[in-house]
């Protein structure tokens, strides 16, 4: 996948796209982010990007000039294939784990970081093809909106996670936050380790997880429950997280 990113400071981006598992997507060449400076496209002489509103109001304003031909330069490389473009921006679809599968399917995505009180409307008007929010609070710019989107969407390019397995099990995955895990050592200063882990009963372990998984969710986010499709097998054991939880 490719990304193009629009932003006034691109060095933001430097240590995530350098580091972890994105480090070793960029590395690899599953992910290329190019990163371009808003400011480099300012055809004034100082080199200004924001404007005073139309209309009055406090805080500036990226102006259309500088976003125009910046999306102008990035789109013109790629005459064969159409980018989504997207605007990192409070007032845009909320990011979960189903708009990040969908965008994982893109060739090629050019994100555009606003700063101080937003954009132009006319550079979301003439561009912009969805605008993505990361959550319903306010951030000083889209950059770091952008590197949790490139995050959660590059993790799911194939590839990129080295066991397919742990995108597919994981919170969300199916709608059901994740089962208690436990590595060594069985007992830390008298904390033990469930028995059933240990007992090298496939079923039993996975009747477990599964449990768990739903009391989980039971207990810290019930409102997933209410849209998570659970088979008979899953409402039966539901049934039985909520006895256990009646008796205690
Ligand atoms: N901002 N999810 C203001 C956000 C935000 C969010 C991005 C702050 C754009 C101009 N973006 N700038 N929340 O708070 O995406």
């Amino acid at each position: 996948m490719k990304i193009d990113v629009l932003t006034l400071f691109p060095d933001m981006f430097i240590p995530m796209l350098s580091s972890s598992i994105i480090g070793r997507a960029v590395e690899n060449g599953l992910l290329k982010v190019n990163l371009y400076n808003i400011r480099d496209f300012a055809k004034n002489k100082h080199k200004q990007v924001d404007d005073y509103p139309y209309g009055g109001g406090h805080g500036m304003i990226l102006a259309p000039q500088p976003l125009f031909d910046a999306l102008y330069h990035v789109l013109e490389s790629c005459q064969d294939s159409k980018p989504k473009v997207i605007l990192m921006s409070p007032q845009g679809k909320v990011l979960n784990q189903e708009l990040a599968k969908q965008l994982a399917q893109e060739q090629h995505m050019v994100i555009i970081c606003g700063h101080y009180e937003g954009v132009d409307q006319r550079v979301i008007d003439k561009f912009v093809d969805l605008e993505v929010s990361i959550g319903d609070y306010v951030l000083t710019g889209g950059e770091l909106p952008a590197m949790v989107l490139i995050d959660c969407v590059a993790r799911l390019i194939p590839g990129v996670v080295g066991n397919p397995e742990s995108t597919k099990d994981e919170s969300f995955a199916r709608g059901l936050l994740e089962y208690p895990q436990y590595t060594r050592p069985y007992n830390y200063e008298g904390y033990t380790v469930p028995d059933v882990l240990l007992s090298g009963n496939h079923q039993e372990i996975s009747r477990w997880r599964l449990k768990e998984s739903l009391r989980n969710t039971l207990k810290k986010r019930p409102d997933l429950l209410e849209r998570a499709e659970l088979s008979p097998y899953e409402i039966e054991l539901l049934k039985e997280v909520k006895q256990e939880m009646e008796g205690s």
